[in-house]
């Protein structure tokens, strides 16, 4: 079975194109691709991807590395018939000639007109949308027209294989790319991944301060009672999810600090005895007992950056020298 991609070349981005699309990063991710409206079905590839075109308006290929949170498609007025359901699989350019194929959305069935999708995809700076079916069959918005070749507007795309019955890679698989003049009607929208959960950090991730969550970030709260025995203080500190915290107090000028970490479960207080160090001992031995030091306490949720998962309370603990 021959397996042959259409890959479209890239005409080069101007810095202006670039700053433009991170300035929209900021707020709602970057699109990238090609917003031509589909024309026609029976392109003879099973996927088609554009790499380079002149007078591009947008990157053709991601330009940031992150998650891929939708995609959209620019469908016919009038709908061809026999068209397979279509989905987009992340293509990484090995050379000139071959793509792998690093991820893949799953098939919709799509309607005349503008179609988004969402989706969650890793994606890496570079890779391009390849647009087709599981079978073979897609639809490009055409060659340049005679007009457009006048102005010079040229594609470089690339075909995957894909004639009826011809199957066309999957995820892991690479294959070979054919050069076509086609314009692919597909655009996608991509989303830093800063913690690396998989989750775009703008729309999609709750906590994008944290892998390990993608949900809200978890809040903590320490119980305002606290009791101080002879070793340790204990303290109570709940959080809206399971989560590994650690409580922390600094000595100050002591050169010293008081911790312990645990797990704890959700929605319940749970106590965290803080041993008193051998120096804050000492110092608590030669103050009056009638005077207090204060020690600030921080409670923090491993590996979630800032200050959304922690939460504060300075305990007294008494001198303990008598007269
Ligand atoms: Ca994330």
């Amino acid at each position: 079975m021959r397996r042959v991609l259409s890959l479209a070349i890239l005409a080069a981005l101007s810095g202006s194109l670039l700053a433009t699309a991170g300035a929209s990063a900021a707020s709602k991710g970057a699109e990238f691709g090609d917003t031509c409206s589909g024309v026609r079905a029976g392109a003879p590839f099973g996927a088609i991807f554009e790499r380079s075109r002149t007078g591009a308006q947008l990157p053709l290929a991601a330009p940031t590395s992150g998650v891929l949170t939708k995609w959209i498609a620019y469908m016919p007025a009038l709908f061809p018939e026999g068209v397979p359901p279509l989905t987009v699989r992340v293509v990484r350019a090995i050379g000139s000639g071959e793509v792998e194929v690093t991820a893949k959305a799953a098939l919709e069935s799509l309607r005349p007109g503008k179609n988004e999708f969402e989706t969650r995809l890793p994606i890496e700076a570079g890779e391009y949308l390849a647009f087709g079916s599981n079978e073979g069959g897609t639809i490009a918005c055409g060659p340049p027209s005679a007009e457009e070749e006048e102005l010079r507007v040229q594609v470089n795309g690339g075909g995957i294989a894909g004639g009826v019955g011809q199957s066309i890679p999957q995820v892991g698989e690479k294959a070979a790319v054919e050069a076509s003049a086609y314009r692919v009607p597909v655009s996608g929208v991509i989303e830093p991944d800063v913690d690396g959960d998989g989750y775009g950090d703008l729309t999609q991730d709750g906590c994008p301060q944290g892998a390990e969550y993608h949900g809200a970030c978890p809040t903590l709260h320490f119980a305002p009672a606290y009791t101080v025995g002879a070793g340790s203080v204990q303290v109570q500190v709940k959080s809206s999810a399971g989560a590994r915290v650690a409580v922390t107090g600094k000595l100050p000028g002591l050169g010293t600090s008081l911790g312990t970490r645990k797990t704890i479960p959700a929605g319940r207080y749970t106590t965290f005895s803080l041993a008193i160090p051998p120096a804050l001992g000492a110092q608590l031995r030669h103050l009056d007992s009638r005077k207090s030091l204060r020690v600030p306490l921080v409670a923090r949720v491993n590996h979630v950056t800032g200050n959304v998962s922690t939460d504060r309370l300075t305990v007294r603990i008494p001198g303990r020298h008598r007269h």
